[in-house]
């Protein structure tokens, strides 16, 4: 396997054990809440809540001041409900996140379409609490609760061959106006390095702030990825994909030399129309410093150790 240069600490070794007491007391509760919601005609609603309110404090969190929940859910990049950042929060109420499926293919053992329940069942819900930056120069500090992508990909046993995971948006014009607009090459692709994927930072989020997740925020299901650019945090997602091959996502499609791959915050990476070197913190006048990886580098600066950082970037 290319790339794992990164230990992956087990989770007994970054989750407390008073965690584990208590996720375990959340999974007793949320297998039958969960179940209630697999009910035709009962909403997924009331059960997540529910295990929402369970969620335990996770690890790696900032103690940095929340971003302005009327902020972190009105001002928003969806691209599939319009191009303006107030269109998501306007428009995805068309979105219909119940029931949903995710299907999981490609270079696993184990491949298969689940619902969103089902996906749930196994892990306890974690807050964290993250910076996200947008490569337009604004960043947020957002309480985000979900677990850790890497515990949902080992259920499905990648091969050896597994080197990238893909992931796929929602294609549904009718419930997703924006995407009767070629502006992206439909639909909404990402994709990160295995050892990316598997680093105990990036997160499957389906609540922020205590709530469910918002439809505008990438319900019920999106990425979150602390030390890369916005982009590469999809939302609502449909399809995970394993494979050998380093795959090209939307963005990166519709202009290359604008959108790399690997996406990393840094500061010393030009882009052609916005700056990097300094950031909007959204609420707070005036700019800030970027930090490299997003100011996440002690935990994931050995992922890119030899790499030249303004080539793959
Ligand atoms: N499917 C999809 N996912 C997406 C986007 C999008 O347009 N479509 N925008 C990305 C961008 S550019 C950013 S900055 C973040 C914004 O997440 P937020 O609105 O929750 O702050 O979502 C990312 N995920
Ligand atoms: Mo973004």
């Amino acid at each position: 396997m290319v790339g794992l240069k990164y230990p992956i600490p087990p989770a007994s070794e970054i989750t407390p054990q008073a965690v584990y007491a208590q996720r375990r007391r959340f999974l007793q509760q949320a297998g039958g809440l969960l179940l209630a919601a697999a009910a035709p005609g009962l909403s997924a609603g009331p059960a997540l809540q529910a295990g929402l309110a369970d969620a335990v404090q996770g690890p790696f969190s900032t103690d940095e001041p929340l971003t302005d929940h009327a902020m972190a859910t009105g001002y928003n990049n969806f691209f599939e409900f319009g191009t303006g950042k107030e269109d998501p929060k306007r428009h995805a109420h068309r979105l219909q996140t119940h029931p949903w499926s995710v299907v999981i293919s490609g270079e696993v053992d184990k491949p298969g379409r689940l619902a969103l329940e089902d996906i749930l069942a196994p892990h306890g819900l974690e807050e964290r609490i993250y910076r996200l930056r947008c490569v337009e120069g604004w960043s947020m500090v957002i309480p985000w609760i979900g677990f850790p992508l890497g515990d949902l990909l080992k259920r499905f046993e990648p091969t050896s061959r597994a080197r990238y995971v893909v992931f796929e948006t929602l294609h549904d014009p009718e419930q997703m106006p924006g995407q009767r607009s070629r502006i992206l090459d439909w639909p909404y692709r990402e994709g990160l390095r295995i050892d990316e994927a598997m680093h105990p930072l990036t997160l499957l989020a389906v609540g922020m702030y205590g709530e469910i997740l918002p439809n505008q925020n990438g319900a019920p299901l999106r990425l979150v990825v602390p030390w890369k650019y916005g982009f590469k945090s999809i939302k609502s997602i449909v399809g995970i994909h394993l494979q050998e091959d380093q795959p090209v996502s939307s963005w990166t499609a519709r202009q290359p030399s604008e959108y790399g791959f690997y996406a990393n915050v840094n500061p010393e990476v030009r882009h052609p129309r916005w700056r990097q070197a300094t950031e909007r913190r959204i609420g707070e006048s005036g700019r800030r410093r970027t930090e490299l990886f997003n100011g996440y580098g002690e935990l994931v600066a050995d992922l890119y150790a030899g790499m030249d950082l303004r080539r793959h970037f």
